[in-house]
């Protein structure tokens, strides 16, 4: 029986072009600059996102604490949202590693930070105070049901950022997902920003990888950062070797995962018992919380569901994420729907 793996768009594993790839590619000694599969995603990369430089890092988290901690020195400040994966869900690496401050300001339901919270965090120079150094977005927003960030929007707060001598940094784990919600390039839609990192391991479906773009200069900071993070790879190219189809093959296929998260969502929503977040989801993720009339909890459902072969992202006690991607098609969709009817039906 077929697993419905709904816990994450990180549990994809590779496509049969992607390990074809992989086992014919072309590697050599990156921490010498001579992988040529890397150099070569890492071109590609900052060119797609209209960037100078690209620099391969294992993982999102590595690629979001990399460019942190090239912008910033120990008690400098970073002004970042409340709901953020940097602030929740990468333990405390700026603040363990690099003694960066954050400030937390509350997300908005749409993965937003209002342009007024920003302005007050922004500290005055004030030697009571730590350095506001930067701001860090999210787009999609993970927490924010996959909310989408528009180009205006991000535009605004790098105008806010640069007049006061700060920077942006995006993390655009998803922001492939993002430019195929809006139907924009994503370059323009990055062009704001002044570093951005992404995710080759989600949606994009390669198993290992991201990749922090910005300028030049910037990378070149980056990358002694994630030499001294101990992220420096040799023969990775059979990794990024993966990356390049991704970006290739999967990117411009991703409008079928939000089109297969809509009608997730509308068939969920008819089962009683289910609440869904407003609206329709707007990217690759359809969060539900159960009704409090519902006499099991979100641990509960899941392992019933589980039952089914369905999985689940359990986050917080009476709360889901499902999240659909390369390998959830119409009728994984369709069996999700017969799975949380058979589950909480017996209930109504
Ligand atoms: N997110 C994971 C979990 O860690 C929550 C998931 O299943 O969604 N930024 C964002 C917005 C992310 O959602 C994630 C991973 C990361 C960064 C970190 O990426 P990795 O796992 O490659 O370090």
């Amino acid at each position: 029986m077929t697993i419905i793996d709904l816990r994450s768009d990180t549990v994809t594993h590779p496509t049969p072009a992607m390990r074809e790839a992989m086992a014919t590619a072309q590697v050599g000694d990156d921490v010498y600059g001579e992988d040529p599969t890397i150099n070569q995603l890492q071109e590609m990369a900052a060119e797609r996102l209209g960037k100078e430089a690209g620099l391969f890092v294992p993982s999102g988290t590595m690629g979001n604490l990399a460019a942190i901690l090239a912008y910033c020195n120990r008690g400098d400040e970073i002004i970042l949202g409340n709901q953020t994966h940097i602030f929740l869900n990468e333990a405390g690496g700026i603040a363990a590693l690099g003694g960066i401050h954050p400030y937390p300001i509350p997300n908005q339901p749409n993965g937003t930070l209002a342009l007024d919270d920003i302005r007050e965090a922004i500290r005055s120079d004030d030697p009571h105070h730590p350095i506001t150094r930067l701001i860090a977005l999210e787009n999609t927003h993970n927490c924010c049901g996959g909310a989408v960030l528009t180009a205006e929007y991000t535009q605004a707060v790098a105008d806010l950022a640069h007049a006061n001598g700060l920077v942006l940094h995006l993390d655009g784990a998803r922001i492939f997902n993002a430019a195929t919600a809006l139907d924009v390039d994503v370059a323009s839609l990055v062009a704001p920003v002044d570093s951005v990192t992404f995710c080759l391991s989600k949606g994009l479906c390669a198993p290992v990888g991201s990749v922090l773009c910005g300028s030049k200069e910037f990378i070149a900071r980056a990358h002694r950062v994630r030499k001294q993070l101990g992220g420096g790879m040799r023969q990775a190219g059979i990794l990024a070797a993966a990356g390049i189809v991704a970006l290739h093959e999967i990117a411009p296929r991703l409008a079928e995962d939000h089109v297969r998260a809509r009608n997730l969502a509308q068939g969920l929503r008819n089962i009683p018992g289910v609440i869904l977040d407003s609206g329709e989801p707007a990217s690759n993720m359809v969060y539900l919380t159960l009704g409090e009339d519902l006499p099991l909890n979100a641990e509960d459902a899941a392992r019933r569901l589980k039952g089914c072969h369905v999985l689940v992202d359990v986050v917080s006690p009476r709360r889901f994420r499902l999240v659909t991607h390369y390998w959830i098609d119409d009728q994984a969709i369709h069996s999700t729907i017969e799975a949380f009817e058979k589950v909480l039906g017996n209930y109504s």
